[in-house]
């Protein structure tokens, strides 16, 4: 049974540091962060210099991948992970809809697997082709956006049958979005699915998901001048 107090028996909440880089699938995690309004700091690991490939990071998270949370002298990896523990950590914050039955409780995890382990790595034969492939990249984006498109014609008639992904609102739909974007960064056409080039406007409704992208142009902004010094 989860309690309404907040349950941060794991650590104090200042010993959380989040590991992230500004556009990447962190900004979910970032986002959750914001939403239960716990104290963290943030650490920028640029991608785009290749960072998550060094030693010092290595040490962090041994895949080299963001998110990556600190929670004391411990670290969590993988955004369904982290999000659940976020989720347990505050659960006055409904990142979820409060669970009542096993069903709810399954479902939850159905969305952060699709999210995570479905349409991440499509989306990324979309945007970073390159990663996927020693070859023609050509045709792995082309398979990656056949993909996209029964995925997310799947996920657009989902909302607009239930309006939210779980039928309320939840952090699953920040999820999805990041996917969306992250696909249509690469050159993903969203318009056959207009539930889902709504969900950008309909999740500023929410003021952490104003400051989480607030956030990520300040990390931007950051990164540009490091790159510039
Ligand atoms: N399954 C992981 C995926 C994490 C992941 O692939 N992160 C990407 C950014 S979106 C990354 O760190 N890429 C760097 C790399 O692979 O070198 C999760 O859901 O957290």
């Amino acid at each position: 049974m989860i309690q309404e107090e907040d349950n941060m028996s794991d650590t104090a909440a200042s010993d959380l540091v989040l590991h992230h880089f500004p556009n990447a699938c962190s900004q979910t995690s970032l986002f959750a962060l914001e939403e239960a309004g716990l104290e963290y700091e943030l650490s920028l690991v640029d991608l785009a210099s290749d960072e998550q490939s060094s030693p010092r990071y290595a040490a962090i998270s041994p895949l080299g991948k963001v998110p990556a949370l600190r929670v004391g002298a411990t670290v969590l990896t993988e955004n369904a992970a982290i999000l659940t523990y976020i989720a347990a950590a505050k659960p006055k914050s409904r990142l979820f809809p409060a669970p009542t039955t096993p069903f709810a409780l399954a479902e939850r995890q159905a969305g952060l697997s699709f999210c995570g382990g479905t349409v991440h790595p499509i989306v990324r034969g979309i945007a970073a082709p390159y990663r996927l492939t020693d070859g023609e990249t050509a045709p792995v984006r082309s398979r990656a956006v056949a993909l996209a498109e029964k995925n997310f014609a799947f996920a657009d008639r989902r909302l607009a049958e239930r309006g939210w992904w779980l039928g309320e609102w939840s952090v699953i739909d920040v999820y999805l979005n990041w996917a969306m974007q992250t696909a249509v960064r690469g050159g993903f056409d969203l318009t056959p699915y207009a539930e889902l080039a709504r969900l950008p406007e309909r999740l500023t409704e929410r003021p952490a998901f104003t400051r989480t992208m607030r956030i990520e142009e300040e990390s931007l902004a950051a990164l540009a001048a490091r790159q510039a010094s």
